[in-house]
């Protein structure tokens, strides 16, 4: 393997052993390391392993259309390239260009999302989504008071990090297990609950962390808003065409190492909530219903959507 390819396979590594984790710093990393791999690699390897490097990723996590759309979006313009001299060229500069969308359109989705956060309210969310805990942290700067509910989200604790990071930015946290959810809104009487998503279908119903449905029927049953914050890059584009977003099944080791023979644990690491149960979208284009994100990331995002459909 040359050093290039290496290069790719290790960020692929730790995508898939989650030490980078989260969609957002997913789709971040896989195009990094593919502007690094068409700067490193000289033109044989450029050839010969751009597709492998695009599969190594692609494959590190299957539920994350928002890498998908983006090593589609590079393939496009690899192949459109006359040469290899281009292709380089050509690769770097989109991967630049992805990696300032993303930026842009994260800003965006602060932007409007901390305005909904209520001024002396409390908030639950659940699992660590990076793009919530920016919102969070912006309405505090912004001279907000509130409280943060934050779940443990077994079987990895990403809810920790969610907490460490906002306790660590002076907003107020309790922090409970995944299964008191329910008596958390009981005893504190939340005013919205906040999640992040992985991938969002055609029809609206987002992906995120096993036990975000959860937290939607609390929210239902307790009467407050669920909103979902996420970039519309992450729509799959597959699932007009009758697709199913594949639901990664991860290792039981994470959940019991030492499971006695005769049991099976089983691991979902996602699951979907449908749009019935989501009050909103808080994405770049502002806060919009969940049935529109098809049209609004057709408006937004036209060169994307026309390779992400039209590619295998
Ligand atoms: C993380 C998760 C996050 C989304 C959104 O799951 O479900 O809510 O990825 O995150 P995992 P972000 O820990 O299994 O990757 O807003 O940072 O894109």
């Amino acid at each position: 393997m040359t050093d290039a390819l290496r290069l790719v396979e290790e960020v692929a590594w730790k995508i898939k052993r989650m030490e980078i984790r989260g969609a957002t710093a997913i789709l971040r990393a896989s195009l990094e390391a593919m502007r690094e791999f068409a700067l490193r690699a000289d033109d044989r390897e450029l050839g010969e392993h751009f597709r492998r490097a695009v599969d190594l990723l692609l494959n590190a996590r299957p539920t994350e259309p928002a890498v998908r759309n983006a090593l589609l979006y590079l393939t496009y313009v690899f192949r459109e390239s006359g040469d290899l001299r281009e292709a380089r060229r050509r690769v770097v500069d989109a991967s630049q260009r992805f990696l300032a969308i993303l930026d842009e359109a994260l800003k965006r989705v602060v932007e409007y999302g901390w305005r909904r956060i209520p001024d002396g309210g409390v908030i639950m969310t659940h699992c660590h989504s990076k793009t919530v805990v920016n919102i969070l942290v912006r309405a505090h700067r912004e001279g907000k008071k509130f409280i943060v509910i934050t779940s443990e989200t077994r079987p990895l604790y990403q809810g920790r990090r969610t907490a460490r990071e906002l306790a660590g930015s002076g907003v107020k946290v309790y922090h409970i297990v995944d299964a008191a959810m329910r008596w958390a809104a009981r005893r504190f009487k939340p005013d919205l609950a906040l999640i992040g998503a992985d991938a969002i279908t055609s029809t609206g119903v987002v992906i995120n962390k096993i036990g975000s449905k959860l937290l939607a029927l609390v929210a239902r049953e307790f009467d407050f808003p669920l909103y979902v914050a996420t970039t519309l890059l992450k729509l799959d584009v597959r699932t007009l065409a009758g697709e199913y977003v594949p639901i990664e099944m991860r290792d039981p080791s994470e959940v019991w190492p030492d499971a006695p023979s005769g049991v099976e644990v089983l691991n979902p690491a996602f699951e979907t909530v449908s749009p019935e149960c989501i009050d909103g979208i808080i994405c770049e284009a502002g806060v919009i219903p969940p049935h529109d994100v098809l049209r609004v990331f057709k408006e937004l995002y036209p060169e994307i959507w026309k390779v992400a459909t039209q590619q295998e």
